[in-house]
């Protein structure tokens, strides 16, 4: 049974206490990583894909200091459309909640609220990690990872971030991190790939070697990194051209600590004419697809 301090849409508490595939999708990425109204369309278009494989979406927010797992049409759109919605981390959480607040979750909130709704597998975009040129600024998305058993599918973590460095530190956590079809870690919406990881073919391989990791008491989560699809992958040229121009601009005005994602997001999707909105838009879709036929095979 699922906590008392948490409300779980009646659909998705009846497919978890069955037994049935159902796979967690976060918010912050609809109230602050994506423009309206690309925002609220790819959140639909996620929940659509996830129904497609026969599974259950359940995107997660607080509203009103209520931690949500199973948003509701209209609830989903006040997120992706309400002025002030807070960005949570894990440790926001309890601040939003005892002060009333409307928030996102990012990917170390949302699997904590996963966890507690006993979903075990979340589709993302891409998670956060080390920050370039800077030693402290490093997700709470790798600490949650280390200690919280969920599955997160996305396509590696953020092109904006010092990949290598958070692939070591996934390491230093223990955090096994699957390439799926790929025995590199993909770059999420670059082209290209850093490392090394382990390899699954499929999505029952996958689902094994979850399960495997928790049965063996793994502890925390793991990642399984699905690759952008190649048509709409921005090159590594392209890319870094326009990281360079924002991570200036970001400095100039000032810009650090939780709003420094979304605002590298929405600057590269200026600056590369809506190809990173659109590659991001595509990928999140996709992990979706994933994560719901890994959701299959876990159970
Ligand atoms: N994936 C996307 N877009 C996003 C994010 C992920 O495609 O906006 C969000 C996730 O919620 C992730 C957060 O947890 O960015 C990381 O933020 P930070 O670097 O401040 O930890
Ligand atoms: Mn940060």
């Amino acid at each position: 049974m699922d906590a008392n301090w948490l409300v779980v849409a009646d659909e998705v508490r009846a497919a978890v206490a069955d037994g049935r595939p159902v796979v967690a999708l976060e918010s912050t990425l609809i109230a602050h990583g994506l423009p309206w109204p690309a925002n609220l369309e790819t959140a639909r278009e996620s929940e659509a894909a996830i129904r497609e494989q026969g599974a259950v979406p359940a995107t997660i927010a607080v509203l009103g200091g209520v931690p949500t797992v199973g948003l509701t049409a209209a609830q989903l759109e006040e997120i992706a459309t309400r002025e002030g919605v807070w960005k949570a981390s894990r440790r926001d959480l309890a601040a939003a909640v005892a002060l009333k607040k409307h928030a996102a979750t990012t990917v170390s909130a949302t699997m904590a609220l996963a966890r507690a709704a006993g979903i075990r597998v979340f589709a993302t975009g891409g998670i956060g990690g080390a920050h370039r040129e800077s030693d402290f600024d490093i997700s709470a998305d790798l600490t949650e990872l280390a200690r919280t058993p969920v599955l997160v599918v996305c396509s590696g973590a953020k092109s904006i971030l010092d990949l290598p460095r958070t692939l070591e530190i996934l390491e230093t956590y223990a955090v096994p991190v699957l390439g799926y079809q790929t025995e590199q870690f993909p770059t999420f919406y670059t082209a290209g790939a850093v490392g090394a990881v382990a390899r699954v073919e499929s999505p029952a391989e996958a689902a094994a070697v979850f399960a495997a990791h928790v049965r063996m008491g793994g502890g925390g989560g793991a990642v399984l990194a699905q690759p952008c699809p190649e048509a709409v992958a921005i090159s590594a040229e392209e890319f870094n051209l326009a990281l360079n121009e924002a991570e200036i601009d970001a400095t100039a005005e000032g810009i650090a600590g939780p709003q420094l994602t979304p605002f590298l997001l929405s600057r590269l999707a200026e600056l590369t004419q809506g190809k990173t909105l659109a590659a991001n838009r595509t990928l999140i879709v996709n992990n979706a697809t994933l994560a719901a036929q890994v959701a299959k095979e876990l159970l």
